[in-house]
């Protein structure tokens, strides 16, 4: 049976060194899974865990990998980076993993994301100008691009040489017609790279279909660690200011060919306010006072590139938009201690066109059509305590029990766990 753990907002990561986002929740989820595997999006998710006092960093690997009986996979979905592969395993072995080189496997039908991408990835937001998407810089649009476009690499041509450099050079000449001078980027540097990767790579590659198909034959328990976010889904997001994946359940599935019926759970990672990276529109930010002691107490850094998050309080149209997507049935409510000295707490429950006066309960699919409306905010007062050391959801303070049980009725999902602290024990489990 499988669990699907997706970030329900614009981001899924935990924004402090510590685990708090997504990466917490698997962490406390993995003793119990086989398999831990990831569906979409490549080395732009980011989240840290810490086991046993270490702080480990995740960006294009499964964080199952802190387990030590836990298989990871990196399925078809993802496109994949060779050199962050091989860094990140050697950071993780470095700081006292063991055994992570027999514990990760990579689907062979991966597409290959190449340093290529990312060099284009930079012109593309330089061509955007003022309305860069603020994209990691990771080649990931690219790298999607090439993908649908047909004449992307996939992991298994790596290991047809001669169709691996025809396939690379006819990509870069694409790309050198497109950007000229511009383009600062050598594809017979690359081919020499993947000489040396080629050997070193051959063990970790799999066909994800068979794997998975016989894992589930088994009743393996997996769990999928969602990357990014819903709001950044390509189909489902703030388009076009989003990552170029489907981050949503939709990508699970094709990411991964899971069984359907095979469905523990889907969590949505709810952080008990709202931040975002890069680029788009944000309608509950907050740029005064009270975003800017979200992002410091919170303090919200994107785990891959360092960037300051963007900050402001929970808006439950966009959580109830993305559970009609996801179809959660458990709610993780995460950094709720953050919130423990604000007076007063924000809560966006609909929007507003204030020409006519008409409320919308639902997420519009047209940003400009989102920008002119309002939000209508609901005020909760703060329980200006501190919540980290509560051990059931009776020990919070009341109002904060009021936050949490307001944000499940209002959806319809039930929050399962709540998130205190840093500490792999600040999660008070309620289902
Ligand atoms: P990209 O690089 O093409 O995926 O960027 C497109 C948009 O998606 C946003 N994006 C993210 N937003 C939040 N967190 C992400 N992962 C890291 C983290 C980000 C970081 O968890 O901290 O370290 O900066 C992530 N990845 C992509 C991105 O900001 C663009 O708006």
């Amino acid at each position: 049976m499988a669990t699907i753990i997706l970030g329900s907002q614009w981001g899924r990561g935990p924004g402090r060194p510590l685990t708090h986002g997504i990466g917490k929740l698997t962490d406390i989820l993995c003793p119990k899974a086989q398999i831990c595997a990831r569906a979409a999006g490549g080395h732009n998710a980011g989240h840290s865990i810490v086991a046993n006092g270490v702080s480990y960093s995740f960006h294009l690997l499964p964080s199952g990998l802190v387990n030590p009986n836990c298989m990871n996979l990196i399925g078809s979905g993802v496109v994949f980076h060779v050199p962050s592969f091989f860094k990140e395993l050697g950071e993780l072995e470095a700081k006292g993993l063991t055994d992570v080189h027999n514990r990760i496997l990579v689907s062979d039908r991966c597409q290959v994301n190449f340093d290529l991408h990312a060099a284009v990835d930079g012109l593309e937001e330089v061509e955007l100008g003022e309305r860069k998407i603020g994209t990691t810089g990771r080649g990931i649009g690219p790298s999607y691009s090439t993908k649908a476009g047909r004449s992307g690499v996939r992991v298994h041509e790596i290991f047809n040489e001669e169709l691996f450099e025809r396939k690379l050079r006819q990509l870069a000449s694409g790309y050198k017609k497109r950007f000229g001078d511009l383009l600062k980027y050598d594809v017979e540097e690359e081919i020499a790279r993947f000489k040396e990767y080629r050997p070193k790579l051959a063990s970790y590659v799999v066909d994800a279909v068979q794997y998975m198909k016989q894992a589930q034959d088994r009743n393996y328990k997996i769990l999928i660690e969602g990357a990014n976010a819903l709001m950044l889904d390509i189909d489902y997001g703030t388009y076009p200011y989003v990552t170029s994946s489907n981050t949503g359940l939709g990508g699970i599935f094709t990411g991964l060919a899971i069984n359907p019926r095979k469905l523990d759970h889907v969590i949505g990672v709810v952080k008990a306010y709202t931040t975002r990276v890069g680029g788009g529109i944000f309608k509950t930010e907050d740029l005064g006072e009270a975003g800017t002691k979200l992002q410091e107490i919170g303090r919200e850094w994107g785990v891959s590139t360092g960037r300051k998050r963007r900050c402001g309080w929970l808006d439950l149209v966009v959580l109830k938009y993305s559970t009609a997507v996801n179809h959660y049935t458990l709610l993780n409510v995460t950094k709720l201690d953050i919130l423990d000295t604000f007076e007063t707490i924000k809560v966006a429950v609909a929007y507003k066109d204030s020409a006519t006066g008409e409320t919308l309960d639902h997420f519009p699919a047209d940003i400009n059509t989102l920008a002119d409306l309002e939000v209508v905010y609901k005020e909760f007062e703060g329980w200006q305590k501190p919540t980290t050391a509560a051990k059931s959801f009776y020990d919070l303070p009341k109002q904060a029990r009021t936050y949490i049980d307001f944000i499940g009725e209002f959806v319809g999902v039930p929050v399962g766990w709540v998130g205190t602290g840093p500490a792999r024990e600040d999660m008070i489990v309620l289902h």
